[in-house]
This record gives structure tokens, C-alpha cells and sequence, in this order.
């Protein structure tokens, strides 16, 4: 096992990593930019590196000072946490080139589900039900023609460099083939100097939803159930839960051994989620990412496992420590992430926490890296705090978060936690009946109620 972790990371997950790593006995090292040279990762870690100045280029994504803090605080290993390097394939051989320890999966594993086509290929290839489209990518307007006229009209244009949405065009006819196509190389082009694109069937009111899968190198996987995601606004998840009020016992267990299965012929390591969209009760694979998510603690708090820990033990060489059949699914549990950002806007508000009061009790959680007289800087996301709640039954642990979301106190930044406590108090939320359009709709409807008692 590793004696000590560097943590590639700022913010609560770099809390989170070092929570794992010490209750496993290793030291952590933290790194840090100079804003945030009070950071509580920083605090609790046993060492600190500061590796730059706040823009991230320069700090949390800047590898060679990354690697040399490894070396000056001769760290066995390296956890990127996730967003910044952690689904860096170049960074993580650099990692093994310098015989550093690398927290995740292979390098070839992270690039091939980099490559949006490849990752498609090889979800194919490994008995995973794609979204009808182009069978790799499209190389000509005929072409696109050919493919969009076999599988049907709405289609969906999509950058094969893409995910996030980023280069995405929807393609209701014929008729607009060519301008969709024309604009999704272009945005794809500028955002990741890489025009390639491909082509799928356009599904018009799916629920996202994603299965946590967990590897260990040597051909065995698990699948610790599935997440449901739907929640989103501008392709930033704003509530998840787990399990998806959409699916059956069945229908989890079924489309669960599919993902572990697959992940075992891939001989894939750590921890990995498999994005689907799910509409008429049938699964098409979008994407796979190659990283712990944000939102794992859903799956932690249904499955009472740490995830953290499962990554560790795997990219030290030890077996996973449970296998499927040891898994349990137990009740369920919902993440509202809580951001320094207007309620109503969305405008980030970075600034001092003038006052700090976190809800507690059993089943509630809270993954963040704030305290009281924290300031927040204003060049990283504004995500601020996790709240997690679990209950015997969906209804149990909704009843908690609406308990716990007004137990807490942020106080001197604008927070998104008056907008959870509305949602949580939906309709459509509450019959768990809603899907990927569902939030944005919900919003664009209170702003034209707020006009209409406005004038
Ligand atoms: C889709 C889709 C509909 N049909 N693919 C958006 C980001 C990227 N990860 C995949 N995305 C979508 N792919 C087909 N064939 C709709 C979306 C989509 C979406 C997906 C998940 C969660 C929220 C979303 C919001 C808008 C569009």
C-alpha cells in the first residue's frame, strides 16, 4: 500500500481524497495555487506544495511543477480527484514515467473514452446498446446525408472531442443538415482544434442516467448501481440521486452486469462511469468517463462503500474489496450541489463566508471545503458544498434534505440553496417524474410568472 498521497486537487474533493487516504493510515501531500494558500485542504493535509499562481494553466494543471512536488515530497502516488488533469492521459503516463503511483486508469483507457467515436467503438465492441448514428466519423455532406436518412430525422451532430455539449447541433430536417453540420465543425474546431464529428438519432425527452462501475485491473468489475442525473441546467448537474426513480430492480441489475461485465473484458482499472440515456425503457450509451465524479456519494451513501478507498486499493494492486455479490443497495440518497452563484442568474458570487453553520444529523452529509472567515476565490468553479442526504425511502431521505437544506447557513456569499429548497418541493420532483429538459423548462417558467407579477 502507499505510504503517501499527492492530492492533484483543491477544494472539497481534495478534502474527500484526504479523508480516504487517512483513514486508510497514508500521509497526503496537498498542492495549492497562491490563492489558495488557506485552503482547508491545505490545513489538514500532513504536507503543502504551492505550485503557481491562481490561474489554474499555471497551478492545479501545470504538470511539471505537479511532478516535482511529487518528487520533492516523495509522494508514491497521485490522485487527481476530478475536472483539472484527472482525465489527462499524457499526464497520467508522465506520472508513470516518473515511477509515481497513478491514482486511475490506464492511460490508453482514459484516451480511448476521450475520443467520443472510439468510446463508441468500444462500447459497441463490448455488448453496450449505443444511440443509432454514423458508425465512426463523418467525413463528407453526403455521407451525413446517407446516415441521417437511414436512421431518421430529428438528428444530433456531435463533436467527437466533445462531451459537456460543447459543438453539439440538433438537426430537425433535411433542410438544415448542412448549416448544423457547417456550425458543430466550427465550435468544435475552436473548442478543441479538432473538427471531427459524428452523427446519432436526436432523443427528445430522455432521463440521464449513469451506472458507477469499478474495476480492478486484472479483469474483474463491479457495478455499484446507477445515479440519475436528469437535473441539469446548461449541462451543469444540479441534484442527483440514486437509485433513478425510473427504473426496476430488474431493469438495474440487468443493465448493471452488462457495465461490470464489459468493464471485466476491458480489464479496466478504478473507478469509471457509464453515461446512458434512458427514454421508453431502453438504455443507449452516450459516454464513459474515466474518473471518480462529483457526485459518488450518492453511491456511497446507497451502497455504504468508499470509493475512494476501492480506487486506492486497485491502483495499489489489491483486489477490490467487495465483490458483486457482497453489494447491497439500501434505500435511497439525494445530492443537491450548492453553488456560490446568484439563485436566480447564475451569476458566480465569490466573496467572504462571513458565517458558516452546516447541517448535521443521521444520514446527512456534507462534502465541503468552506469554514467560517473562508474567502472564496473567484478563478475556480463555484461549486462550495455537497449536501447528501439518505433515507430508508426516497420520500424518507427528501423529507431530510428539505430539513437539512434549511438547517444551513452560508452566510455573506449568494448561494443556489433557495433554489433546492423550491425544487425539493415540486410536483414533478416529488412523483420523481421529470427528465433532462425538465429543469431548464421549470426555470424559464418561474422567470415568466416572476414578469408576470412584476408588471
Ligand atoms: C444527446 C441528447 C439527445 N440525443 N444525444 C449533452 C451533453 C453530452 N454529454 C450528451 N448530451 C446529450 N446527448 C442524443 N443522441 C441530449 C443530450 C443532452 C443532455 C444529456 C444529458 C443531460 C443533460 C442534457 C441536456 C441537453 C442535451
Amino acid at each position: 500500500m502507499f505510504g503517501k498521497i499527492l492530492i492533484a486537487n483543491r477544494g472539497e474533493i481534495a478534502l474527500r481524497v484526504h479523508r480516504a487516504a487517512h483513514d486508510l493510515g497514508i500521509k497526503t501531500v496537498a498542492i495549492h495555487s497562491t490563492a489558495d494558500a488557506n485552503a482547508k485542504h491545505v490545513r489538514l493535509a500532513d504536507e503543502a506544495i504551492c505550485i503557481g499562481p491562481p490561474p489554474a494553466r499555471d497551478s492545479y494543471l501545470n504538470i511539471p511543477n505537479i511532478i516535482a512536488a511529487a518528487e520533492i515530497s516523495s509522494a508514491d502516488a497521485i490522485h487527481p480527484g476530478y475536472g483539472f488533469l484527472s482525465e489527462n492521459a499524457r499526464f497520467a503516463e508522465i506520472v508513470a514515467e516518473h515511477r509515481i503511483g497513478w491514482i486511475g486508469p490506464e492511460p490508453a483507457h482514459i484516451r480511448t473514452m476521450g475520443d467520443k467515436v472510439e468510446a463508441k467503438r468500444t462500447a459497441a465492441r463490448l455488448g453496450l446498446p449505443l444511440v443509432p448514428g454514423s458508425d465512426g466519423p463523418i467525413t463528407s455532406l453526403e455521407e451525413a446525408r446517407a446516415v441521417a436518412d437511414t436512421i431518421g430525422y430529428p438528428v444530433l451532430v456531435k463533436a467527437a472531442a466533445g462531451g459537456g455539449g460543447r459543438g453539439m447541433k440538433v438537426v430537425p430536417t433535411a433542410a438544415d443538415l448542412e448549416t448544423a453540420l457547417g456550425a458543430a465543425r466550427s465550435e468544435a474546431k475552436a473548442a478543441f482544434g479538432d473538427d471531427t464529428v459524428y452523427i446519432e438519432k436526436y432523443l427528445g425527452n430522455p432521463r440521464h442516467i449513469e451506472f458507477q462501475i469499478f474495476g480492478d485491473g486484472q479483469g474483474h468489475a463491479i457495478h455499484l448501481g446507477e445515479r440519475d442525473c436528469s437535473l441539469q441546467r446548461r449541462h451543469q448537474k444540479v441534484l442527483e440521486e440514486s437509485p433513478s426513480p425510473a427504473l426496476s430492480q430488474a431493469e438495474r441489475n440487468r443493465m448493471g452486469e452488462i457495465c461490470a461485465n464489459a468493464m471485466a473484458e476491458l480489464r479496466y482499472r478504478g473507478a469509471g462511469t457509464i453515461e446512458f440515456l434512458w427514454e421508453d425503457g431502453q438504455f443507449y450509451f452516450i459516454e464513459m468517463n474515466t474518473r471518480l465524479q462529483v457526485e459518488h456519494p450518492v453511491t456511497e451513501m446507497v451502497t455504504g462503500l468508499d470509493l475512494v478507498r476501492e480506487q486506492i486499493r486497485v491502483a495499489a494492486g489489491l483486489p477490490l474489496s467487495v465483490a458483486q455479490a457482497d453489494v447491497r443497495f439500501r434505500g435511497a440518497a439525494i445530492e443537491c450541489r450548492i453553488n456560490a452563484e446568484d439563485p436566480e442568474t447564475f451569476t458566480p458570487a465569490p466573496g467572504l463566508v462571513s458565517d458558516y453553520h452546516a447541517p448535521g444529523g443521521l444520514a446527512v452529509r456534507v462534502d465541503s471545503a468552506l469554514y467560517n472567515g473562508y474567502r472564496i476565490p473567484p478563478y475556480y468553479d463555484s461549486l462550495i458544498a455537497k449536501l447528501i442526504v439518505w433515507g430508508d425511502t426516497r420520500g424518507e431521505a427528501i423529507a431530510r434534505l428539505r430539513r437539512a437544506l434549511s438547517e444551513f447557513v452560508i452566510g455573506g456569499v449568494k448561494t443556489t440553496i433557495p433554489l433546492h429548497q423550491r425544487l425539493v418541493d415540486e410536483p414533478d420532483f416529488l412523483a420523481g417524474d421529470y427528465s433532462i429538459k425538465w429543469l431548464e423548462q421549470w426555470l424559464a417558467g418561474r422567470a415568466e410568472s416572476d414578469e408576470g407579477t412584476a408588471g
